[in-house]
């Protein structure tokens, strides 16, 4: 089997006005989708970052696929190596909240970008769901939490109407939102994104949710945006409140000597983000649970391995996420899927989504008890809706965009902005 054409398309959809340590998201996000067609007819679908720095590496490599077999995924490592080395995307500010523009993650990103691709184009091949390659599931449906924002009713700049969830700044509003996930995805678990108005309030929310939510785990994720004194302060006024307490303070030692302190389990998708941070953590007891996300620790079976490192080592695993469309969301099924000591439910950007901007054929995957139900049909059992592609292919055009920028476009609500970290 060869490898006959290969497409990156940059789209973009809409994304609400959510809070985070950054600032604010903007009107629209930036993804890629990847198609990789074989000889024999079979085509494999990816979905990575959409950034201008992603989208150049992810161009040069996909010259450089034509005539690889989809099985060789040492060869898809070295034309990546490659098209890097003479693409090299330069260092980004604030690249921390959307780790698919790290320079240092270049080879990682585009690797799993396309990795996923050709998996699922094996799958195919072989008619097997795209899960069976690696290893099987060992369970069919996936957990994953709710994942609330504070927000603004609508974007300064705005494009479009604004969406249905509306404000959500005070604790009433952030009970409701959580409300309003859980009846529609019946979610089991609840995270809150943090690091973006006073620590007290924020923390004020979590036991409003506490109280109105008895049963269901919370995590809260302030992104580093909390000195460790503050988090030593918001652990006290949290108590045991938390299932996790996901990246409160910046860095390695930051986090060891917090956990040091309070002795609560921590979790991360910025302090450990390659397997050279994974060894200086344990080094340190700074992390206790490790977010995995395929997009940028290399791709499915790099996931695999690094929940096997998790395991050898007693830490938990999770799964982190940035917005995203259902290629993903099913990629990040099929991989947690087979991860047995997966132990907490998955962050999932998916609900904030709108219904009618998603790629795949039938519109967006149903999420249902909190769960995505693995397909039994080949691959990651999923088609391209080639208007829907079109379309937002038009929008990735229109929209001027070309990478996340949250501070700037902060400034935009609070002139004078800037990145202070941390902030408190
Ligand atoms: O979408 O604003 C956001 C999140 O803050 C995202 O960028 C983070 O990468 O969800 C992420 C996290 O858990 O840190
Ligand atoms: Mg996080």
């Amino acid at each position: 089997m060869k490898i006959t054409r290969v497409t990156v398309t940059p789209i973009a959809f809409r994304d609400p006005p959510l809070l985070n340590a950054s600032g604010i998201h903007e009107p629209y996000a930036l993804r890629s989708i990847i198609e990789v067609e074989s000889d024999n007819g079979y085509i494999g679908l990816g979905e990575s970052y959409g950034d201008a720095p992603a989208l150049a590496i992810q161009m040069a490599v996909k010259d450089g696929l034509i005539g690889l077999d989809p099985f060789n995924l040492n060869g898809l490592r070295q034309v990546v190596i490659d098209s890097v080395a003479k693409h090299r995307p330069a260092s980004i500010a604030g690249a921390e909240l959307a780790p698919g523009s790290h320079a240092s993650k270049a080879v990682s990103n585009a690797y799993s970008a396309f990795e996923v691709a050709l998996l699922d184009l094996q799958a195919h091949s072989l008619n097997r769901p795209l899960a069976d390659l690696l290893g099987g599931a060992v369970r069919d449906r996936v957990p994953f939490s709710a994942y609330l924002f504070f927000k603004y009713a609508e974007h300064i700049d705005s494009p479009y109407p604004a969406d249905a969830w509306g404000e959500a700044l005070d604790e009433a509003q952030i009970v409701a939102q959580a409300r309003t996930m859980i009846e529609q995805y019946g979610f089991k678990s609840i995270k809150l994104k943090a690091g973006t108005l006073e620590p007290e309030h924020e923390v004020a929310c979590i036991l409003a949710l506490k109280k109105a939510f008895p049963d269901h785990p919370l995590r809260i994720d302030p992104n580093g945006n909390w000195s460790l004194d503050t988090s030593i302060r918001m652990a006290e006024r949290l108590g045991d409140s938390l299932q996790y307490y996901e990246d409160p303070c910046p860095g390695l030692d930051g986090m060891a000597e917090l956990h040091k302190r309070t002795g609560l389990p921590l979790a991360t998708n910025m302090v450990v983000t390659d397997f050279d941070e994974f060894r200086r953590s344990v080094e340190r007891n700074s992390v206790q649970i490790v977010l995995a996300d395929h997009h940028y620790w290399g791709g499915l079976r790099d996931t695999q391995v690094l929940a096997r490192m998790c395991q050898t080592w007693g830490l938990g695993v999770s799964m982190h996420s940035n917005s995203h469309l259902g290629i993903s969301l099913m990629a990040m099924a099929h991989v947690a899927a087979t991860v047995p000591n997966l132990d907490y439910a998955c962050d999932t950007h998916y609900p904030w989504q709108e219904a009618d901007e998603e790629v795949i054929k039938g519109g967006k995957l149903p999420i249902v008890d909190g769960c995505v139900t693995l397909n039994t049909s080949p691959g990651l059992g999923l088609e391209l809706d080639r208007d829907q592609l079109g379309k937002l292919h038009e929008q990735f055009l229109r929209c001027g965009i070309r990478q996340r920028d949250d501070v700037k476009q902060m400034a935009k609500y609070k002139p004078g902005w800037t990145t202070v970290k941390p902030r408190f």
